[in-house]
């Protein structure tokens, strides 16, 4: 009997173990909450990966969004229709961008341990025609006071950039 739960509790133990492992390998942060991970950004340059596991003492900060840049938009005729998702909520958009375009978003949204933006070009938004995931940007909480970043989005033969900061919450 005590045998078997301390068995049961040390292959526990490793599997924990080897979870955290490759957290950690995917992306170096401090902390991170392992329910607010995105899944895998909708393309190539689409951003990292998770983060590792951590409790709710994660740093809090909230995430400006500036602007927007177009350089090469994903629909063959015409602009896209971007729209963005923090933390996969739509907190701006749709705008109509060709390219070489850009427009100044200024909003912005609250994150701890990690956060994510996500950016969409939107079409018909059911079948046969989904909106198009371009790209996943990865926030962690040591961008906080960093100044002005940028991401990149490349999902999909689209081309984007956004600008944005950091402030601690
Ligand atoms: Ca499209
Ligand atoms: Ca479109």
């Amino acid at each position: 009997m005590d045998v078997d739960l301390t068995r049961r509790r040390r292959r526990l133990a490793h599997r924990l173990a080897a979870g955290v492992l490759a957290g950690a390998g995917l992306l170096a942060v401090t902390a991170g909450s392992a329910t607010a991970l995105p899944p895998p950004g909708g393309g190539d340059g689409g951003g990292g990966g998770g983060g590792g596991g951590g409790g709710t003492s994660a740093p809090k900060f909230t995430v400006v969004v500036e602007s927007l840049l177009c350089h090469v938009t994903e629909d063959w005729t015409g602009p896209d229709e971007p729209y963005l998702l923090g933390n996969n909520v739509r907190f701006w958009g749709n705008g109509s961008l060709n390219n070489e375009q850009s427009v100044n978003i200024d909003r912005s949204f609250d994150g701890q341990g990690t956060a994510s933006i996500k950016l969409y070009d939107a079409d018909l938004g059911a079948w046969p025609d989904y909106d198009d995931p371009l790209g996943t940007v990865i926030v962690t909480a040591d961008q906080v006071n960093q100044g002005t970043l940028t991401g990149e989005f490349k999902g999909d033969g689209a081309s984007y950039e956004i600008e944005y900061h950091v402030d601690p919450r």
